[in-house]
């Protein structure tokens, strides 16, 4: 998979910068974020960079069904029956790493709307 320079996501799914990683298959990562905000908090990105949702070519959309998929895998590895899948597009919304990711959080009570 063509990695992106300077991208931190890229470099977490060639290995060379280190995290937890949960799941991994031939299209998607799962890791642990390195500053959670639930007792399970997992980043799942496309191996592919994309570095959002609005700059993602309407033919890649097919990856957002696996990233949906695997995080239900990992909502199920980890035991999970409820839990939020949020992703956040732009700064504006809180986005920092601009390498697409949706956030599986689960282990405690979430408010609505959020923050
Ligand atoms: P967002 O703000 O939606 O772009 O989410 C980016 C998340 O990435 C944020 O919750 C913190 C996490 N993060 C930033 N740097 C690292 C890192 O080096 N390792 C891991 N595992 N997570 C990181």
């Amino acid at each position: 998979m063509k990695e992106e320079k300077e991208c931190l996501f890229c470099a977490i799914a060639s290995g060379s910068v280190k995290a937890d990683i949960v799941y991994r298959d031939g299209e998607t990562l799962a890791f642990r974020d390195v500053d959670p905000k639930a007792p399970d908090h997992v980043l799942i990105i496309p191996l592919k960079h994309i570095g959002s949702l609005g700059e993602m070519p309407d033919e890649d959309s097919p990856l957002m069904g696996k990233i949906i998929v695997t995080a239900k895998k990992v909502a199920r590895k980890l035991s999970l029956e409820s839990y939020r899948l949020v992703i956040n597009n732009g700064k504006d919304a809180g986005q920092s790493v601009f390498h697409l990711h949706a956030h599986l959080l689960g282990g405690r009570l979430f408010g609505w709307p959020p923050g």
